[in-house]
């Protein structure tokens, strides 16, 4: 049986994973109104990836017999002035989801909490990934800029991501 307070940090994390998957699918329909395809379909993954990432703190609650409680999720930002800008806001995401990973996993360390510090392994080695993945993109469109034929290369990358 799962204690309370795990129970509610990951029943705010289903809410945090859900708001990065909102998050991601309004940067992904700006990308696709700015004609860069690729750049739309990469947001695209990753907002699907976020949602699978609830569904992990979602299957992982019933399974230890606790309550799933599902809080409002709050809207995105509408508009960014540039795809460097999304990115970066990206990256700074990351980094705070990593932080909301870490704290979890302080809390279940304090709670004695095997099994739950045991899942979270998955996620801090995740967000490892999702971090060096972003910070990737970030600096290519430093070194590129936000246009001609760099920006069009980036987005046909972008745009074979699995
Ligand atoms: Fe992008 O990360 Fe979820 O956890």
């Amino acid at each position: 049986m799962i204690k309370k307070t795990i129970q509610d940090a990951l029943n705010q994390q289903i809410n945090e994973e859900l708001f990065s998957a909102y998050l991601y699918l309004a940067m992904a329909a700006q990308f696709s109104e700015m004609n860069l395809g690729g750049f739309s379909h990469w947001m695209e993954k990753q907002a699907q990836e976020e949602l699978e990432h609830a569904m992990k703190f979602y299957h992982f609650i019933n399974e230890r017999g606790g309550r799933v409680e599902l809080q409002a999720i709050k809207g995105p930002q509408k508009e960014w002035d540039s795809a460097s800008r999304m990115m970066t806001e990206s990256l700074a995401h990351e980094e705070h989801i990593t932080e909301c990973i870490h704290n979890l996993v302080e809390l279940a360390t304090r709670e004695k909490d095997y099994a739950t510090m045991n899942m979270l392994q998955w996620f801090v080695n995740e967000q490892v990934e999702e971090e060096a993945g972003v910070t990737e993109i970030v600096e290519k469109l430093k070194l590129i800029g936000e246009r001609g034929q760099g920006l069009f290369m980036l987005d046909r990358e972008l745009g074979a991501r699995d």
